[in-house]
């Protein structure tokens, strides 16, 4: 029995196409700046984010790590979301790399900061407390369910922002997922902040690497601060080409992703017991069972051939992606459906 693998979009392997494009791709030493497939896709992140410059890191946690060094000095504070991925799933990089102070303000049901919380929680210049640095969103919002924030609520945290003069960074690993389902470009999302990362290796397919945007300035810096973090990677057009072929061919497909989403949050919320938790807006499917501990229903899932997460909170997540088509997620809840009945 083949397995179903919904544990994240992280697990997508590149097309033959996507593979070619890295044999192809022309490379250089980018630690020293010479590498023409970094460059190209640098200039094509900054171009669609609408920002100045852009640099191409390994990971999305070290592009959220890069962002909120170069924001802010040791000692600072970072205001976040309670469930924000740079909070809980980046090994506490922001405290023990960073030494920065991570501040979690409650979010909605999408995922989006409690802005009367933020404006009490933003420092007043008083030697006795810590300074605050940064403001981050994430978008879409994993914890939240691959939840949309709108510009409507982007620009509303931008005016808070601006009103203390502190910058706003973007944690957009699913930036991608967010335009599609808005029908909006992602530069009029990123446009409410002033530093995005987003991510190459989840649903838009290649193998590794994100991207992190901002001004020419900032990005000078996080140049260095990611060398400091030991993210100079050389002949890493390798890798850009993926992200390239990536950008030019595997972002409208996203809207795939979501309509499986949506099938799969159907087919499942229609076996007794589940609840969806909460209906799907882009990729990610999470869900609650009456009567399951969530990570033995994952290993019960697991030994039936659906590969799935739970999140705590009771949750199980499903997430689609590129590999994943509508016979893939039929046989997947026949396969839950059946673990959830023959259990019982
Ligand atoms: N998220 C992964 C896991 O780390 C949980 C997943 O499977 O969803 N920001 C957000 C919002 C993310 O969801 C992720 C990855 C990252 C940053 C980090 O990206 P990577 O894995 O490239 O470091």
């Amino acid at each position: 029995m083949n397995a179903i693998d919904l544990r994240s979009d992280t697990v997508t392997l590149p097309s033959p196409e996507m593979k070619q494009a890295m044999m192809d791709a022309p490379l250089g030493d980018d630690v020293l700046g010479d590498d023409p497939s970094v460059i190209r896709l640098q200039e094509m992140a900054a171009e669609i984010t609408g920002k100045e410059a852009a640099l191409f890191v390994p990971s999305g946690s070290q592009g959220n790590l890069v962002a909120l060094m170069t924001h802010c000095p040791r000692g600072r504070e970072v205001i976040l979301g309670e469930s924000a991925h740079i909070l809980f799933f980046e090994g506490g990089s922001a405290w023990t790399v960073a030494s920065l102070g991570l501040r979690p303000v409650r979010v909605d049901s999408k995922g989006r900061l409690d802005l009367a919380e933020v404006a009490r929680k933003i420092r007043p210049d008083d030697d006795h407390f810590p300074r605050t640095g940064l403001i981050c969103v994430e978008n879409t919002h994993n914890q939240a369910g691959g939840t949309v924030q709108n510009e409507e609520d982007l620009a509303a945290v931008r005016i808070l922002a601006d009103k203390h003069g502190l910058p706003v960074h973007m944690d957009g690993a699913r930036i991608f997922n967010a335009a599609v389902e808005l029908g909006v470009p992602v530069a009029s999302l990123a446009a409410y902040a002033d530093s995005i990362t987003f991510c190459l290796s989840k649903g838009l397919g290649a193998p590794v690497g994100s991207v992190l945007c901002g001004t020419r300035e900032f990005v000078k810096e996080a140049h260095r601060n990611r060398k400091i973090l030991g993210g100079g990677m050389r002949q890493a057009g390798i890798l850009a080409a993926a992200g390239i072929y990536a950008l030019e061919n595997m972002v409208d497909r996203l809207s795939e992703d979501h309509a499986n989403a949506v099938h799969a949050a159907e087919g499942l919320a229609s076996i007794p017991g589940v609840t969806l938790s909460p209906p799907p807006e882009t990729n990610l499917v999470f869900f609650t069972v009456d009567g399951w501990d969530a990570p033995v229903l994952e290993r019960k899932l697991d030994d039936a051939g659906v590969r799935c997460f739970h999140e705590g909170g009771g949750r199980i997540r499903w997430v689609t992606h590129y590999g994943i088509e509508r016979e893939d997620i039929n046989e997947a809840l026949g396969r839950t459906r059946a673990v959830l009945t023959n259990s019982k």
